[in-house]
């Protein structure tokens, strides 16, 4: 799994585009990488909604989530900011590997149903089935964001 994850991410590098051309540009494919956090969730099978807003002071609100274990989870994403932020959801190991890609590129795209960008004023989305008990990291990577604590941990019972 580590290797087809990184050949993803080499994917990612070799198709990227600069995130400052504006809000259309693409990510959201249809699969994400399965992972440890769980997967890619069935939009008619959403048991539950969580708003999380997205802050110029690199903040989540709220930091902290609490879900149950197996529930397809709607995370309405709304960044409330002037800068572009995005959400990468995964294990700590995940979100350490996206991280150093980030830091190598950080223009690379985000082709994966478990992250998604957030254009200023924007909103968007993802559903997201919670497969087991533990803990799952979500955080900003663009340059400085998740160093500045823009990070936030979802608790799933
Ligand atoms: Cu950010």
């Amino acid at each position: 799994m580590k290797r087809c994850a990184q050949l993803i991410w080499m994917l990612a590098l070799t198709f990227s585009v600069d995130v400052r051309a504006g809000p259309g540009h693409m990510h959201g494919a249809p699969e994400g990488a399965p992972s440890q956090a769980g997967a890619p969730g069935d939009a008619h099978a959403v048991q539950h909604a969580v708003e999380l807003a997205m802050y110029d002071s690199m903040r989540y609100a709220p930091s902290t989530l609490t879900v149950k274990r197996g529930q397809t989870v709607r995370l309405l994403l709304r960044n409330q900011g002037r800068l572009m932020h995005e959400i990468v959801l995964g294990s700590a190991d995940e979100i350490e590997q996206h991280r150093q890609a980030m830091r190598r590129d950080p223009s690379m795209t985000h082709g994966a149903a478990s992250m998604a960008h957030v254009a200023p004023g924007g909103q968007a989305q993802i559903v997201w089935r919670f497969a087991q008990a533990g803990t799952v990291h979500y955080a900003c990577l663009l340059p400085g964001h998740y160093e500045a604590g823009m990070r936030g941990r979802i608790e799933v019972r």
